[in-house]
């Protein structure tokens, strides 16, 4: 018999066709009979108290419906918008947050009215007449400035902006000191907008006669949208229904809940009309979480030998006006600085600021692109200092031995992280590129190779260290396993697929473990009245280890099913029926075989054994015994231009290990999605404000620079295969690895490139006005382009 083996085939996406075809349904292709548009009033200010609003002359456009305030909201929201313990259960402060402003704007574009309109433009241009007296307060924007105690405050009358201060691990100067060289750092992470192509939207309709709720929106987890909202708006579960169909990527940004997510419900419901909202780009780069926003301190100390010693780590991170539901998740940065090292000792302190800024929230990566960067800056560091090759220097120092317990408690399931590296040097020509790059550097072109060996802890989560890092809800993951009697499937999942294949992939698993042919079944997600009561949603590389799990475990309860009712039809003792690429038989005669298809038929059929219901479907909740911990290494080698500054990125190599592989193709475009948004953040993409009036400067895509494909190179992919114990499939994480990996890859490089200048660090995005700037300083010449020489010789 064939074996069948669509586990680790590499097949296109399934969901391709439909999505390239322009047959795939957004938010904005779905409207209601009477919907009515709304558009958000938002502050111009950081900061600001409001006076008074005026609504005379907006009331009163051309084709307006209703305008809505603070007041009008209280009336059918309650309580506040969420914020998860995540890793500093002990915050300080958490400023309680209703979706619209009523008193004080904290941030720029924070609600201060609504507007619902027959048309869209309408809408928008009645939201002009909107007169807001404002009366404008200080903005807190820096850090630093905003921990001295005679800071401005960013909420009115708080004692501080101290969000929470919390050390994981206290400093022991001890064993510091028993280093041979110690390298300091501050390491700036900027803030990112994570710009999915399709911005975000909601379309609510409420339907006061059977007082139910049905809300389209471009989410990553519609189950917690609905948790949160029932509590808000005071409607059961049961009674609200979230559909969140095709969604144009979400990188993180559409985990949390935000105000519009409360605001057009509540409006359907004040309103008795259908209520639709469709984020623009401005809105987007503005309003929606932004990712990274941290500075972090960071010392390291080595042995003569290169034996690392100990690691100093303290994270300051801009949380934004509020805390972001998710937000404090970014200090995970900390429990992951030691990387793929052993160190002797490590110290790590966060500080969560509150700025008026848009709060933070976890961006592709979320805490682990900063810890991979901190921790491969500084081993780059290091080597220059102990004038060792930096390869040599992540050799002498790789954790060998799994699992392996890290000096923060968190084990680490599989790894080989050498091998990864060697497969990757290889691929690069490492040695050969070396002594090209001396020649070049003779000739006065600089080349760099940049080394980011990095680790990551993905696959949330055993419930026993989620739960209480959610405030409850255990990150676990649910799936439903139906099989109709002619023999095809429907799977439902409580993950949520917008780019990451699992219309495919997890067709794949259910495949090869019923044995029913891949065309026979159907993947659905993203709609809370199918499925488990519960789906937990994608984020954190989880879903195939987590979900895709749950997806084999209600299969194999499937089979368990089937393999009784088989016994029953055979006449035979259960333990003798052998289940064998989706084929029934008994042991000794495979001859007389009964497909899993023919089962089903016969579940739907009369005369089941005694006791057992119709029908073959099954429900898996799956509860992870750990994390899992994908690792890899990426070579980025650039030039860099020492006239203009600009860096030109030359080859990316990246070498990846997830473990098992569902589908190579997938994979292999997860982790391309991945290392061009951490090329992003190396070279392109800042979010600027205005530092006295918090006035962003960033606010449409001519501004902030998002790159395209003709800024990046063919990455250069390669794997090595290391399974995990923690789950049946051996499967890790690979969605956020490329983005994880790939920003420090490049800014090692370009300090590589750029060290004939002694320049030793350079920040984030390495822009060709940074980076000139450098250049420019390290010349110690104030005159342009007369001083290359010393570099030169
Ligand atoms: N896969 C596989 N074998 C493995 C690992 C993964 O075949 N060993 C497949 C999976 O079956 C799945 C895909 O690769 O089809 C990614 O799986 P996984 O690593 O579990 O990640 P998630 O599906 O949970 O996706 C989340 C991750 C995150 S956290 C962000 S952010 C992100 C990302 O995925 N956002 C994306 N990739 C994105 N891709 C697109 N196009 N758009 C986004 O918004």
């Amino acid at each position: 018999m064939a074996i069948t083996t669509m586990i680790g085939a590499r097949i296109h996406r399934r969901e391709d066709p439909r999505l390239v075809s322009g047959a795939g349904h957004y938010i904005d292709d779905f409207t209601r009979p009477g919907t009515v548009y709304l558009a958000v009033v938002r502050s111009p200010f950081a900061h600001a108290k409001i006076k008074k609003i005026d609504l005379t002359a907006a009331s009163k456009a051309s084709g307006v419906v209703a305008v809505y305030t603070y007041k009008d909201f209280a009336s059918v929201v309650t309580g506040t918008m969420p914020a998860a313990p995540a890793f500093v259960a002990e915050k300080k402060q958490i400023p309680p947050r209703f979706p619209i402003a009523e008193n004080e704007v904290v941030y720029q574009g924070e609600p201060v009215a609504v507007v619902l309109a027959e048309t869209r433009y309408g809408a928008v241009d009645a939201a002009n007449l909107v007169d807001v007296d404002y009366e404008q307060l200080p903005a807190v924007m820096d850090l630093e400035k905003a921990l001295e105690p005679s800071s401005p405050k960013a909420h009115s009358g708080a004692p501080d902006n101290l969000g929470w201060d919390l050390t994981y691990i206290p400093d022991d100067d001890s064993v510091m000191k028993s280093a041979d060289v110690v390298v300091k750092q501050r390491i700036l992470q900027q803030r990112l907008a994570p710009t999915p192509m399709e911005p975000r939207g909601v379309l609510a309709e409420y339907s006061a006669a059977d007082r139910s709720m049905t809300i389209w929106m471009s989410s990553q987890n519609p189950h917690f949208i609905r948790l949160f909202l029932s509590g808000a708006l005071g409607i059961p579960e049961t009674r609200i229904r979230i559909i969140s169909p095709d969604v144009g990527g979400g990188f993180g940004s559409k985990i949390s809940p935000y105000s519009e997510d409360y605001l057009v419900p509540a409006a359907a419901k004040l309103s008795g009309r259908p209520v639709k909202w469709i984020e623009t780009r401005t809105e987007s780069l503005q309003t929606t979480t932004h990712g990274r926003g941290q500075v972090f301190d960071v010392e390291a100390g080595a042995k003569k030998d290169g034996t690392l010693v100990a690691l100093k780590v303290t994270q300051y991170l801009d949380e934004g006006a509020y805390v972001g539901t998710f937000g404090a998740f970014q200090a995970c940065a900390c429990l992951l600085s030691t990387g793929a090292y052993n160190w002797k000792h490590v110290a790590a302190r966060t500080v969560g600021v509150l700025t008026n800024r848009v709060p933070t929230d976890p961006y592709r990566g979320a805490g682990r692109p900063e810890a991979t960067h901190l921790c491969e800056r500084m081993i780059d560091l290091l080597a220059a200092e102990l004038k060792m090759d930096p390869a040599a220097l992540r050799r002498k120092n790789f954790i060998t031995e799994f699992p392996h317990t890290s000096l923060f408690g968190l084990v680490y399931d599989s790894g080989a992280y050498e091998k990864a590296m060697d497969k990757a040097l290889e691929i690069t020509g490492y040695e050969k590129l070396r002594k090209e790059q001396e020649e070049a550097r003779k000739k006065g072109r600089y080349i760099g190779i940049g080394l980011s060996s990095w680790i990551e802890i993905c696959g949330f989560g055993p419930s026993a260290a989620t739960a209480p890092a959610t405030g409850g809800v255990a990150l676990v993951e649910s799936a439903q396993v139906r099989v109709f009697p002619t023999g095809s499937v429907t799977v439902y999942v409580g993950t949520h697929s917008h780019g990451q294949g699992h219309d495919t992939t997890f067709p794949q698993i259910v495949a090869d473990t019923l044995g029913v042919p891949y065309d026979m079944i159907e993947l659905r997600h993203g709609d809370t009245a199918e499925g488990p009561a519960f789906g937990y949603g994608t984020y954190g590389s989880r879903s195939l280890a987590v979900g895709g799990m749950a997806v084999h475990k209600a299969s194999m309860k499937v089979v368990d099913k089937a393999r009784k009712l088989a016994a029953h039809i055979f006449e035979a003792a259960e333990e003798d029926v052998v289940f064998d690429q989706g084929q029934f038989y008994v042991k000794g005669s495979p001859d007389k075989r009964k497909a899993l298809g023919e089962i089903a038929f016969a579940s739907f059929g009369a005369g089941l054994p005694e006791g057992m219901e119709q029908g073959l479907e099954a429900v898996a909740y799956y509860d992870p015994s750990n994390f899992v911990w994908p690792f890899g290494t990426h070579v980025a080698v650039v030039e860099v231009d020492a006239e203009t500054g600009d860096v030109d990125l030359k080859r990316y190599i990246a070498v990846d290990d997830c473990g098992n592989i569902i589908n190579p193709m997938i994979v292999d475009g997860q982790i391309h999605g991945g290392i061009a948004q951490g090329i992003a953040q190396a070279l392109y993409e800042e979010v600027v404000y205005d530092d006295e009036s918090g006035q962003m400067r960033t606010g449409t895509l001519t501004d902030y620079l998002v790159p395209t494909a003709n800024e990046l190179p063919a990455f250069e992919l390669d794997r090595t295969v290391t399974p995990t114990p923690t789950n049946e499939l051996g499967v890790k994480g690979i969605g956020e690895a490329g983005t994880i990996a790939s920003s420090v890859a490049i800014i090692n490089a370009v300090c590589d490139a750029l060290s004939p200048f002694g320049i030793k660090h350079v920040d984030m995005p390495a822009s060709p006005d940074r980076v000139w700037k450098q250049i420019h300083a390290a010349r110690g010449s104030h005159q342009d382009g007369q001083d290359g020489k010393e570099a030169r010789k």
